[in-house]
C-alpha cells in the first residue's frame, strides 16, 4: 500500500458534479481508497488561457495499484466522464493527474512523478496544501507547505 495524491480539474460542463463523480468512480475501483478530499477552488486557466475557468481539487488515496495501473485508472475515469483530447492544455470535462506516489521518483515516457509542472501551479499546490502540507515532495526535499505561495487567481469555490 502507498499513499498517492491526485490532482483533479474540470472546465467544461457541470464542473462540480464531474469532480464529485470522478472521486466516486476512483473510490469504487479495486485497489483505490480515497482518504482525503481538498476543498474545491475556482482557478484562472494556465498555459492555454483562452478557455473557461477551472474547478480544481486534490485528493489523497491509499492504493495497492502500481504507478502505471494507477495512471490507467485515472485515464479510465477521464474516459467515463467523456473526456475528448484535442488541444493540449485545452478545455476538458475531467483531468486526473498523478501528482505524487509515495516518495517515488518515476521518469517514464508516459508517467513522470512528481508531476513535472506541479511546483509552478498554484491550482495544484493550494488544494494539495490543504490535505498534505507536511508531505515532502521528492527531488525538492521540501514540504508542500513550504512550496505553496498565495495566488489571487485561485479562489475558494462557494457551493
Ligand atoms: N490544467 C491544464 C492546463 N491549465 N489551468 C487551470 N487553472 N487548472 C487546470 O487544471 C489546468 C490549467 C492541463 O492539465
Ligand atoms: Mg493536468
Ligand atoms: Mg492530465
Amino acid at each position: 500500500m502507498e499513499y498517492a495524491y491526485l490532482g483533479l480539474g474540470s472546465n467544461v460542463g457541470e464542473r462540480e458534479v464531474q469532480l464529485k463523480k470522478a472521486i466516486r468512480i476512483l473510490n469504487e475501483k479495486d485497489g483505490i481508497h480515497v482518504t482525503q478530499i481538498s476543498p474545491i477552488y475556482e482557478t484562472e486557466p494556465v498555459g492555454y488561457v483562452d478557455q473557461p475557468q477551472f474547478l480544481n481539487q486534490c485528493i489523497e488515496i491509499q492504493t495497492s495499484l502500481k504507478p502505471h495501473a494507477l495512471l490507467n485508472a485515472c485515464l479510465d475515469t477521464e474516459q467515463q466522464l467523456h473526456r475528448v483530447r484535442d488541444i493540449r492544455w485545452g478545455p476538458r470535462t475531467l483531468d486526473v493527474d498523478v501528482l505524487l506516489y509515495g516518495d517515488q521518483v518515476i521518469e517514464e515516457d508516459d508517467l513522470i512523478v512528481p508531476h513535472p509542472r506541479m511546483l509552478d501551479r498554484s491550482f495544484v499546490l493550494i488544494p494539495l496544501n490543504d490535505i498534505a502540507s507536511d508531505c515532502i515532495v521528492p527531488l525538492t526535499n521540501k514540504k508542500v507547505g513550504n512550496l505553496v505561495t498565495t495566488d489571487n487567481s485561485v479562489k475558494k469555490y462557494q457551493n
